[in-house]
């Protein structure tokens, strides 16, 4: 289990219905396990005083992400609809929750997204909301593996924090078998610890 202090944040990243939920557009085969690992690390997070964040993929109903728009995904998580929910068996808290995809911008990673026309890329609040509460460390949980939480995990660790996968509140879409495994290798060869099922 990782440790959490004050200098720790958990980012909860995307356990919204089109996900979690196995009505959901894009479910994450095991999320359920997923949901109740990362309330695992929720309550150990606010025992030990660290800061809590939630991401949310939140689209537009059409963007270059969707297949139905050109791109690779099915419909999910448009904004303020069941989809983008977060799963109601997920522990929520009033710590922040960073929305990422708004404005049709694309990307994975809960610190930057990308204007899917010109590329550019742009900051989300997450770098600053860590930076406010002197965070140097962050656990990330959450969906999926091979998409968001592995953007997320470079991202901070470009950003100079120490990372941990608790691979136990993971799952992976593995469009192909064995994305999950290689964004997991990929962590650990950029420096993160990588936590294996106990
Ligand atoms: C995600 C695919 C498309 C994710 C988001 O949260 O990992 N995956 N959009
Ligand atoms: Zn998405």
């Amino acid at each position: 289990m990782p440790e959490y202090n004050t200098r720790t944040a958990l980012i909860v990243v995307d356990v919204q219905n089109d996900f979690a939920h196995p009505d959901g557009s894009l479910y994450v085969s095991g999320a359920e396990t997923v949901i109740q690992a990362a309330n695992g690390a929720i309550a150990d997070a606010r025992a030990g005083g660290a800061l809590l964040v939630y991401t949310q993929d939140w689209h537009p109903e059409h963007t270059p992400h969707f297949v139905t728009d050109g791109g690779l995904w099915p419909v999910h998580c448009v904004a303020e609809t069941w989809g983008a929910e977060f799963h109601t068996d997920l522990v929520r808290d009033d710590g922040p929750v960073v929305r990422k995809g708004v404005d049709g911008a694309d990307g994975y990673s809960g610190f930057t997204t990308r204007d899917p026309q010109t590329g550019e890329q742009r900051a989300t609040d997450l770098n600053r909301i860590l930076q406010e509460r002197g965070v140097e460390r962050v656990v990330v949980v959450g969906l999926a593996t091979d998409y968001c939480v592995v953007e997320t995990a470079v991202d901070a660790m470009a950003l100079g924090f120490e990372v941990v996968v608790s691979t136990a509140a993971t799952a992976a879409v593995d469009l192909e078998p064995g994305d999950g495994e290689r964004a997991l290798s990929r962590l650990e060869s950029l420096g993160a610890i990588i936590e294996r099922d106990a």
